[in-house]
């Protein structure tokens, strides 16, 4: 990496022979004289931060004071202050497979490294304990079956997520302890692309029984009924997913079970299309338009084109037309994907239902279901009087509906355009206007594409559980949406970043808390090193009656409650909260562990509310459906609140169901209790363009992405403690062989010190506690080269033995 045009003789530079003083901090914590007149001396290299925020590699000529002169490529010289220079690693340390390797931990060697390593397809690093995985955009040779047979063996070392799935399953063995792999990352980061690559490793490894093939078949079914193309991502996940798969004691996958968060961001895909409608049949001025225009760009367009292709399919069976003729799929102007075979795509998902047991007749059902929605869509309302109320058109697309998901045309015309309501001892009939009409019949919509989401879960569950008891051990993966910070951010990131906060304590929990705890109870001595705790920000999320969610809800059942009163009393409790800011209008800002994100409350209620009125709830319940219970779960969801008091509220939420919210934080709990049990292995995805474009590799985006996810704080605390332990009595009897004097009279930790002495390990790196010994990186490699040339040894001498006894 020397400059080639470095004006002086480079034969003395021998930055491999000679590398660096080593510090582990930026270089706040250099003694700034001792590195530049050794650097100058041996002209080694600095990072230098061009303009455009990217960093470029320079050689230091000379320094006078603080001012320093810099060669750039290209033959540049430059004139900088010396603080603005940060030391860059030695050569031989250029793509090193662990950053915990690298002598100098600054943000730009830990670019440089993982960009080094991305140029040449090696899109795995570890950071630690943490697998960072970039994402290629293009197939890269890594999965084939060789691969799988190396890990297996362990004939190959380079961080992968097989490695991570292996050691999972080893350690579940070993510890029998559950295991969880916890893919993170942001959307089009790859998360759900790694998790299908630890399934596949864990199948070939747990595989025989034949129920791995249907595990993995559920993938192609879950994405297509529950991805969409976004602009972030053609096959973006619109659920949060966990999958537990079970191993009996011999080692062999027994079943699986499959958890799916689907509300928050199914939510979203139909709020758009609602919001577009309203844009059209509202005329709403320009200003509004491009506010609309743009969350959409940057959010969703329609359901995955392979599962409208499968409904077409079935067109002539259930009344459908062409695609262009659905309203729900019209605003997306997305019906095909480039890159994807989707009818290809589509046997594969026939196929894949066909595997997990659902039959042909609910398969048509299902299908029958979907059509339903899209038609639904379609049904429009006329002006019946001056007031502006409504009654749904009576034309194909409302016979349709009433037709596929089953239910009497009177009642569901009755219902999309009248509330019933109580008031007081009263039962009244309102008319609905064009925008509540619009609102209940989009709601309906929601509703049944949620409910067909869960009954195909559901049913996969089944399939995945039948006639087998999942009590063995087991290997839980997550594929859950991470943080996000746009530049207009709503509800749905609002509980999106809300779960990551969540899962952000559980990282550091595991790895700092547990660390430093493990350190104490051992005796060590452990100055400790502090780290970004996170309860302050979850504290202001989840405390009662006085945090976000809570004053939320409160608001959410008010009648009069609107976006502007909720904003307001956020700015009146909150104010004082470190973690928060009042802005103008209607916004707030929330101080979270990987930035600040303004949300904008418009539409906050409304989401949370999230309402399906009672109307509705009854006509799915009178639905002829063939789906046994596929509305089950809603009217659950509806009525988890027993309904006590007058049901209607006049002009307020008519249910007392649980509020979004409220589910949301209940389902996170649960998950977080999950998690607790088993022993986490992390993977942090990084996507390294918004171009989903191979070999593009931006330093600004990638370096946010690694300050988000904590990847550069893992890696400084671990390499300045002591990563590897191992107890005495392991040490003792690994090792104790290579004592000069006997060793079994002695206790184990007379042994342990004993063999350190005897091979001088320097004292700074290990420590002595009281059941364990703990190493700085790479020393035990060390004491393995000497037990394994002595074992070599000895084993010659027993072959030449041998032979001269025969
Ligand atoms: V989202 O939050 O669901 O919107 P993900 O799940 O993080 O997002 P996904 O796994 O869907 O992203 O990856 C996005 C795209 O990147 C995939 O469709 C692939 O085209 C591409 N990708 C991701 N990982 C790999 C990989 N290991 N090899 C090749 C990959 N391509
Ligand atoms: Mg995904």
């Amino acid at each position: 990496k020397l400059a080639e045009n470095s004006p002086v003789g480079d034969e003395d530079l021998d930055s491999t022979t000679a590398p660096l003083p080593s510090v582990s901090k930026s270089n706040n914590g250099h003694r700034w004289s001792d590195i530049t007149s050794y650097a100058t001396k041996k002209k080694v290299q600095y990072w230098f931060q061009l303009p455009n925020g990217n960093w470029e590699l320079g050689t230091l000529m000379s320094t006078s004071g603080t001012e320093s002169v810099i060669s750039l490529p290209a033959g540049k010289v430059l004139k900088v202050n010396l603080d603005s220079l940060i030391p860059a690693n030695p050569d031989i340390l250029d793509g090193v497979d662990d950053l915990m390797q690298l002598s100098y931990l600054n943000e730009p060697s830990v670019l440089f490294n993982l960009q080094y390593r991305y140029n040449q397809d090696m899109i795995y690093t570890k950071a630690g304990p943490v697998l960072v995985a970039i994402n290629p955009f293009k197939k890269v040779p890594l999965y084939d079956n060789d691969y799988i047979e190396a890990y297996k063996n362990k004939s190959i070392e380079s961080p992968h997520v097989y490695a991570i799935a292996d050691t999972a399953i080893r350690e579940m063995t070993r510890d029998e302890v559950n295991q969880s792999i916890i893919i993170s990352g942001e959307s089009g980061a790859g998360k759900t692309e790694t998790a299908k690559i630890a399934m596949q490793y864990l199948a070939v490894l747990g595989g025989g029984s034949g129920i791995e093939y249907e595990i993995l078949k559920t993938n192609p079914i879950l994405e297509a009924f529950g991805n969409a193309k976004t602009l972030r991502n053609d096959n973006s996940s619109r659920f949060g997913k966990l999958i537990e798969i079970h191993f009996s004691e011999t080692g062999k996958i027994s079943g699986a079970k499959i958890q799916t968060w689907a509300n928050i961001k199914f939510g979203f895909v139909l709020h758009m299309a609602v919001l577009l409608e309203k844009v059209i049949l509202q005329h709403l001025v320009p200003p509004e338009w491009s506010n609309v225009q743009r969350e959409k760009d940057l959010t969703i367009y329609f359901i995955n084109c392979v599962l409208v292709l499968l409904v077409l399919s079935e067109a002539k069976k259930l009344n459908l037309k062409d695609v262009d003729e659905y309203k729900y799929l019209k605003q997306s102007n997305c019906y095909s994907i480039t890159r994807v075979d989707d009818a290809e795509q589509f046997h594969i998902v026939k196929e894949a239902l066909d595997v997990v047991h659902v039959s042909k007749e609910d398969q048509e059902s299902v299908f029958a279901m979907l059509a339903g929605v899209l038609w639904l869509g379609n049904v429009s309302f006329t002006m019946i009087d001056n007031e502006n109320h409504v009654a749904a058109a009576e034309d194909e697309s409302l016979i349709n509906v009433a037709k596929l998901i089953g239910c009497d045309i009177a009642d569901l015309s009755l219902t999309l355009s009248t509330r019933k309501m109580r008031v007081g001892n009263d039962h009244i009939v309102q008319k609905l206007t064009l925008s509540q009409a619009i609102e209940t019949r989009d709601a309906l919509a929601k509703s049944i594409y949620a409910c067909l989401f869960e009954w195909l879960a559901e049913q996969i569950n089944k399939s995945l559980a039948v006639g087998k008891r999942l009590t063995g051990r087991s290997i839980s993966i997550l594929d859950i949406y991470g943080f996000e910070s746009f530049d207009r951010n709503s509800f749905e990131q609002f509980c999106i970043n809300y779960a990551n906060e969540r899962l952000q304590q559980h990282f550091n929990r595991h790895l700092f808390k547990l660390e430093q705890e493990e350190y104490i109870q051992d005796g060590i001595d452990w100055t400790k090193v502090d780290f970004d705790d996170n309860q302050d920000c979850l504290h202001l999320f989840e405390k009662k009656p006085l945090g976000l969610l809570s004053l939320l809800n409160e608001e959410s059942t008010f009648p009069n409650g609107t976006d502007y009163t909720f904003a307001n009393k956020l700015k009146q409790h909150l104010n004082l909260n470190p973690c928060f800011k009042g802005e103008r209008e209607k916004a707030f800002t929330v101080s979270h562990f990987a930035g600040e994100v303004t949300y904008d409350t418009t539409g906050f209620l409304e989401k949370n509310r999230d309402f399906l009125h009672l109307d509705s709830i009854q006509l799915l319940s009178s639905s002829s459906c063939q789906l046994p219970q596929v509305f089950a779960s809603s009217m659950v969801n509806q009525s988890e609140k027993p309904v006590v008091g007058p049901l209607h509220k006049a002009g307020g939420a008519d249910s007392q169901k649980l509020s979004v919210a409220t589910k949301f934080k209940g389902q996170l709990f649960q998950l977080m209790q999950r998690l607790e049990s088993t022993t986490p292995h992390f993977i942090r995805c990084i996507k390294p363009n918004n171009f989903q474009s191979p070999g593009s590799y931006e330093q600004g985006l990638v370096l946010q992405q690694l300050r988000c996810c904590g990847v550069l704080e893992v890696v400084r605390i671990s390499r300045s403690g002591f990563p590897t332990r191992i107890s005495h009595q392991k040490f003792a009897r690994r090792y104790g062989f290579l004592l000069v004097e006997n060793a079994a009279a002695q206790d184990p930790l007379s042994v342990s010190v004993a063999i350190l002495h005897q091979f001088n390990i320097l004292p700074e790196m290990y420590q002595v506690g009281y059941t364990k010994l703990f190493f700085r990186t790479g020393q035990i490699g060390v004491l393995e080269d000497t037990r394994n040339n002595t074992l070599h040894g000895i084993l010659r001498v027993q072959s030449c033995f041998r032979g001269y006894r025969a």
